[in-house]
């Protein structure tokens, strides 16, 4: 069996996505998700360049050599761009190992663990009452779990927060557009949220929070002990990702557990992490992350250490890999979460959905591979638009993570 042709496929039904589509000498072909927010064309120029042409006389089901091939054959390992390409590869080739066995993709890594998968919705609010209000309704419609972003006083917008009454997305058309921050504000407003959250909602519902790298670790360190009280199922990226001994001081002040690494794309970025019991939940979703393959690794040795996983799922993660990410959470043991914004309407005119939601968990059926399929024709209704994630200030113009 062999790869006879590849292609990516770029399109924009409401938002940008990129897709590696790999043909084989058996009619047989799998789909990978490559998007990468707002760097798109850069995973597509690696991907035409340099991993097609390679890619093209391979035999598909060789998924372990080929992905080593792409990683330690590369001189220049690691980094998103790259990783982004050597996930869709590694997606697409599972999807066709699936297809060829007339299997699902999860029973290819272990079989079910479990039949159905807990997630958690976004609830988004102008402000507290706003975001609370959201959060009931998510209640009502199932959600067991609800992550909490909120605007804060004194600021005009913030991270995860619509500008209108459009779905949240955080990228928009053209050059970054620039947010302004203010940590201290950020801080004394936060655990008053989730004071009122827990009056509001009661005990049982899981809370949680995405700080989104923008404290110093002492920051965070404040912020996870005065949320203690209120018994957040995790608080996610406290600190910048780069600062991984800055988790410690985080760590050895509160009880809050603690995810982090959306931003991540090795198992090098966490071993640390993981080894020093510094973080409860690896969060490096299989499209960034090496696809199955090297996220199997990641899972692995996070059990070895009581960590669980809680995947990235915001909407610029395609529905490849929300599917393929279902297949993985319904296989390993050590699942924690799984993040779920769902995708808008038109983008499932494009991509087919065989996964459902019900009363607070996702579901998903047992076509072959990881059972997305692209329709190529709608796709092409919907050309790419350069969009940018925005870029953040501290109020007096210094730059600042976003
Ligand atoms: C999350 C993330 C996203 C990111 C987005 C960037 O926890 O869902 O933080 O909202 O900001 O995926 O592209
Ligand atoms: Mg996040």
């Amino acid at each position: 069996m062999k790869i006879s042709n590849a292609k990516v496929i770029v399109c924009c039904p409401g938002r940008n996505f990129v897709t590696l589509k790999i043909y084989t000498d058996q009619g047989v072909y799998g789909l990978g998700d490559a998007t990468l927010n707002g760097r798109e064309k850069a995973v597509v120029s690696y991907l035409e360049d340099y991993c097609i042409p390679a890619l093209v006389g391979k035999d598909p089901r060789n998924i372990e050599d080929i992905w080593h091939y792409f990683y330690k054959g590369v001189y220049w390992k690691r980094g998103p761009v790259s990783m982004a390409a050597i996930s869709a590869i590694d997606l697409a080739l599972w999807d066709i190992k699936g297809k060829m066995l007339n299997t699902p993709l999860y029973n290819l890594i272990g079989g079910k663990s479990r039949d159905r998968i807990l997630v958690y919705a976004h609830a988004n609010g102008k402000n507290q009452e706003e975001t609370i209000e959201q959060a009931q309704k998510e209640i009502e419609q199932g959600f067991k779990a609800v992550r909490l972003q909120s605007g804060i006083p004194g600021l005009d917008h913030t991270y995860g927060v619509p500008r209108d009454d459009k779905p949240y997305e955080p990228a928009q058309k053209g050059l970054p557009h620039e947010d302004y921050w203010d940590t201290s504000k950020y801080l004394n407003f936060v655990p008053g949220l989730f004071a009122k959250a827990r009056e509001v909602l009661g005990a049982d519902v899981h809370l949680l929070h995405d700080v989104h790298h923008r404290c110093t670790p002492i920051e965070a360190a404040r912020l996870a002990k005065e949320l203690e009280p209120f018994h957040l199922f995790w608080l996610e990226d406290p600190v910048s990702g780069e600062l991984q001994d800055g988790l410690e001081i985080v760590r050895k002040h509160s009880t809050t557990p603690i995810a982090i690494g959306e931003v991540f794309n090795t198992v090098y970025d966490y071993t640390t992490l993981i080894a020093r019991q510094l973080i409860d939940y690896v969060r490096m979703p299989v499209s960034h992350g090496g696809g199955i393959t090297h996220l199997l690794k990641v899972a692995a040795m996070a059990s070895v250490y009581h960590i669980n996983t809680g995947f990235h799922g915001a909407t610029d993660l395609s529905p490849v890999a929300m599917a393929a990410a279902l297949h993985f959470n319904t296989a390993i043991n050590n699942f924690g979460i799984q993040e779920y914004m769902p995708h808008q309407e038109i983008v499932h005119e494009v991509f087919t959905k065989n996964y459902w939601f019900k009363d607070g968990y996702l579901y998903i059926d047992d076509s072959p591979g990881i059972g997305i399929d692209i329709d190529e024709k709608k796709a092409q209704r919907y050309p790419y638009e350069m969009a940018c994630l925005p870029v953040n200030r501290k109020l007096d113009g210094t730059m600042f993570y976003w």
